[in-house]
């Protein structure tokens, strides 16, 4: 299996013991294969200078990541599948089953952040996470979790105060302790949790009418979609966005296709091929009113 990865010329991968796996309940649970034994967890990375100079994030200027990864992990399968006819391979990528940082930490990809994403050490936190989970049983480490620098940075310069110990749970501080020390606290993800309602990211897919709260967050935050404040102040990432890192100069699946702005005029013919798309027009005309009113 290691040498049919091999050849698909993939940034990183490892192999990831299912019965180790966080699954969570999302309707996606139902496509894990009977006796699943292993996940081959993949990253994606997408860093590219240009995705960062316009008004959506990142991950939404380049192309959308479900179609691209999702496509790339197809055709490993169907090399897998030609040496391994008698086993099933099935593909997984944002919509998935498996908590998938959680998985990548376990597999030795990167660390975990307090920002709750997972950063390896070549392409920071721009990557992207895919996964094959099959029944075929394979070698498996199990790496002990690891955490990022814990500079405090991100929970810092959050415009909505939604991470970590900032994250306005009553006893942030006792949660975040308690998780760090014997990882058993309750409605916490594992050093640090995000409060999704006060997250830029989160607020602006929220289909739903706003808050006055949230929209002063997404002024804020000085985004059409998406939101990159977290991983743009990490320590971690500040050789690749600075352009010292070596690999800031890689090509990679996401080097071409950005397009980083949305304008009144445009919004209505790319919003369907973009990955900000998926919540529709009126969302992001939302946003883009919401946008242009700041400062105002
Ligand atoms: C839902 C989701 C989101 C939600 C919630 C994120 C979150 N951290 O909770 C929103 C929409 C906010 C989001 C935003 C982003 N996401 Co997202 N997201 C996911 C998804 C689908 C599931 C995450 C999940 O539920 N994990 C499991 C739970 C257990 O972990 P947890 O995060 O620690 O959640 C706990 C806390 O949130 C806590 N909690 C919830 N509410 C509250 C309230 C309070 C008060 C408290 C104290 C706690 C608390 O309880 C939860 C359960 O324990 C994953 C894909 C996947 N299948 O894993 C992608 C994923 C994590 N996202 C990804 C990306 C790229 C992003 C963004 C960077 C996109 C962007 N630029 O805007 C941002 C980053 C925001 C951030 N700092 O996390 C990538 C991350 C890649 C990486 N390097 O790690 C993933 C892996 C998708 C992928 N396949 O690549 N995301
Ligand atoms: S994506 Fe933005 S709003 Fe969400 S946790 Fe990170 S900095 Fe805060
Ligand atoms: S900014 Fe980066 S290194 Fe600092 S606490 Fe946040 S995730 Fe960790």
């Amino acid at each position: 299996m290691k040498k049919v990865l091999e050849n698909c010329n993939l940034a990183d991968f490892s192999f990831v013991s299912f019965q180790h796996l966080n699954i969570l309940n999302v309707r996606s649970k139902q496509r894990i294969p009977q006796n699943a034994k292993t996940a081959i967890a993949i990253i994606f990375p997408y860093y590219n200078k240009s995705a960062f100079c316009g008004n959506v994030s990142a991950y939404c200027a380049v192309a959308d990541y479900h179609t691209v990864v999702m496509e790339q992990l197809k055709s490993i399968i169907d090399a897998l599948q030609h040496k391994y006819p008698a086993n099933s391979f099935v593909p997984f990528v944002d919509s998935s089953p498996v908590d998938e940082v959680d998985m990548a930490v376990k597999g030795g990809l990167g660390v975990k952040g307090e920002n709750s994403l997972l950063i390896t050490e070549r392409w920071g936190s721009f990557v992207f996470i895919g996964e094959i989970i099959t029944d075929l049983e394979w070698d498996t480490e199990l790496h002990s979790y690891t955490y990022c620098m814990g500079c405090g940075l991100c929970a810092k310069k959050c415009p909505g105060g939604a991470i970590g110990r900032n994250c306005g749970a009553a006893d942030t501080k006792e949660i975040c302790d308690k998780q760090k020390t014997d990882g058993t606290a309750e409605n916490c993800g594992g050093y640090s949790s995000i409060n999704r309602e006060n997250c830029a990211s989160f607020i602006s897919q929220k289909k739903q009418e706003l808050t006055e709260e949230q929209r002063t967050v997404l002024e804020k935050a000085g985004t059409v979609f998406g939101c990159d404040i977290c991983q743009k102040v990490c320590p971690h990432n500040k050789s690749l966005l600075d352009g010292t890192s070596p690999a800031a100069r890689e090509t990679n699946l996401f080097s071409g296709d950005i397009f980083n702005t949305v304008t009144k005029e445009n919004v209505e013919g790319v919003y369907r091929d973009r990955p900000f798309g998926f919540r529709g027009l009126k969302v992001l005309e939302r946003n883009l009113e919401i946008y242009n009113s700041r400062g105002r």
